[in-house]
């Protein structure tokens, strides 16, 4: 490790060694710590990235030539691009079957929109079972394992604040009745925090540099780093199957959309997406669109908060928004891709940037600052910022009640209760297909709150035997 002076001299270099400021105060295991904390941080990228990021944010404009996307529908029988969903599934299946695929889940981020303190996967999901959002995917991976009999490794990226207690959950909750050596834990890196008007990095304490996680977008340094990818090409994994912590709903291992990606004509298997119909101009899911680069039309997404309002608003003559895949933040990866991305010395995701409340302390005084606004700026990576470099790309629709209900917020739109509400939807959706009624409300809104074991089906079929003879009063509350 590095000692004072040499941090020092490299921090100055980059008119960023006011960190070590209260260095002198500190006792040696702070010292330690924060040197070590330095050492760890990519502090000679930072001028470039402040200039452009913290400084001088430049609008970021959408690309010129913007088209929405042609998105294999969810009605594999529609006229506008018809495909054939049976053979799909089959080629998802015998991926699945000769053990060459693995889930991949992001749970790094901070998850401060629930206000929820701990790991976001240890979040109760299930409003009947009190299972956790790590529960029901471990339990659908449990399900597919049993299904296609061979073991679904599971690579899950944690950040420093929430490896070890992610860790410690799964080890109390025996990893859900799956084999532990088939899970593995790696952390995500950390990008400085800055002052929002000097681009100066924050200090969290005298003893700390303020930091985050530097976005999903890390998973794909990350996964070389931590070992995964050499991991995966051991096992013979070719491709994964990625997903958000937030999503119960998740089909954490679809056949249908692996097959898809692997074999589509028009895919490159590199890197596929799962898209839903928007519900109004201002939903807060990434949009999917094609933009021209280089003489050729590529897919790219747009976050929402860089989507122009004005485009987010147009709409077909049938009244539907002209722009309405949204990204429910699922995708399939290539093990191949991901290596070829992660090998290239020139290769980088682009940063993109949050103003956030970033707590600190004051230079001047040494008070610990509480911010009441926006005080700073956080640089995050996406990963679906790797869609436009795949040499095509697919996206497929999905139906939102099947497949989408996040749990982002403490109430409302996205939170517990409407992911609640939606599981009932679709356990309801799912007992009508195979003859078995619900009690409704006179407004015909479920009367009964449900909820489907994942280990129990992944498709309405998979209910029949179980189901049997079942009846469903007015006011139950049942896993199924
Ligand atoms: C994400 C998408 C949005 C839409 C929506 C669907 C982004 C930027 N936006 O919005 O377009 O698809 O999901 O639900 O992704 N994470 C990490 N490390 C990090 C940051 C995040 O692992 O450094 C994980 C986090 O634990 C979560 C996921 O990434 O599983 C999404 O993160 P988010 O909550 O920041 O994204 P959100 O919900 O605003």
């Amino acid at each position: 490790m590095a000692g004072f002076q040499e941090s020092f001299d490299r921090l100055k270099r980059v008119g960023q060694e006011h960190l070590l400021h209260f260095y002198p105060t500190l006792e040696d295991k702070q010292r330690a710590a924060l040197l070590a904390q330095i050492d760890s941080l990519e502090v000679e990228s930072l001028p470039g990235l402040v200039e452009r990021y913290v400084r001088n944010p430049a609008k970021q404009d959408p690309p010129s030539g913007l088209q929405p996307v042609d998105a294999y529908p969810h009605e594999a029988g529609s006229s506008r691009k018809p495909w054939d969903r049976a053979k799909y599934h089959q080629l998802g299946e015998q991926l699945l079957r000769t053990g060459k695929v693995a889930a991949f889940m992001v749970a790094g981020g901070q998850g401060s929109r629930l206000g929820y303190d701990g790991p976001k996967g240890c979040f109760r999901a299930g409003e009947v079972s009190r299972r956790s959002l790590f529960e029901f995917f471990g339990l659908g991976i449990r399900r597919a394992q049993q299904q296609y009999g061979k073991p679904v490794p599971w690579y899950i990226m944690t950040s420093p604040q929430n490896h070890a207690s992610t860790q410690a959950y799964f080890s109390e909750h025996r990893s859900f009745g799956l084999d532990p050596a088939n899970i593995m834990f790696f952390q995500q890196g950390m990008m400085p925090s800055f002052d929002i008007r000097s681009g100066k990095v924050l200090l969290a304490r005298p003893d700390e540099v303020a930091t985050n996680p530097d976005g999903h977008g890390g998973s794909i340094a990350a996964l070389r780093n931590s070992g995964a990818i050499a991991d995966m090409k051991r096992r013979g994994i070719a491709h994964l199957s990625y997903f958000q912590v937030d999503n119960p709903l998740v089909r954490t291992l679809d056949p249908v959309f692996l097959g898809l990606h692997a074999h589509a004509p028009d895919s490159s298997a590199e890197m596929s997406s799962k898209v839903i119909a928007k519900t109004n101009p201002e939903e807060k899911v990434g949009v999917f669109a094609t933009v021209e680069k280089n003489g050729k039309r590529v897919v790219e997404v747009i976050e929402y908060s860089d989507f122009p309002a004005a485009l987010a608003k147009e709409r077909n003559a049938d009244g539907s928004l002209r722009y309405n895949a949204g990204s429910i933040a699922v995708h399939v990866l290539a093990v191949s891709f991901l290596e070829k991305l992660a090998s290239d010395p020139n290769f980088e995701l682009p940063y993109h940037r949050a103003e956030k409340k970033v707590p600190c302390v004051d230079l001047q005084s040494g008070e610990q600052l509480v911010p009441t606004s926006n005080n700073g700026v956080k640089l995050e990576k996406f990963i679906f910022d790797a869609v436009p470099l795949c040499r095509a790309s697919i996206v497929l629709e999905t139906d939102r009640i099947e497949e989408f209900a996040p749990i982002k917020n403490a109430s409302g739109v996205d939170s517990a209760e409407s992911c609640a509400q939606i599981q009932t939807l679709r356990a309801v959706r799912w007992l009508d297909a195979i003859g078995i009624k619900a009690p409704r409300k006179m407004d015909g809104t479920p009367d009964c709150v449900l909820e489907i074991d994942p280990l129990h089906g992944a498709e309405p079929a998979d209910l029949r035997e179980r189901v049997q003879g079942l009846v469903i009063n007015p006011g139950d509350r049942r896993v199924i």
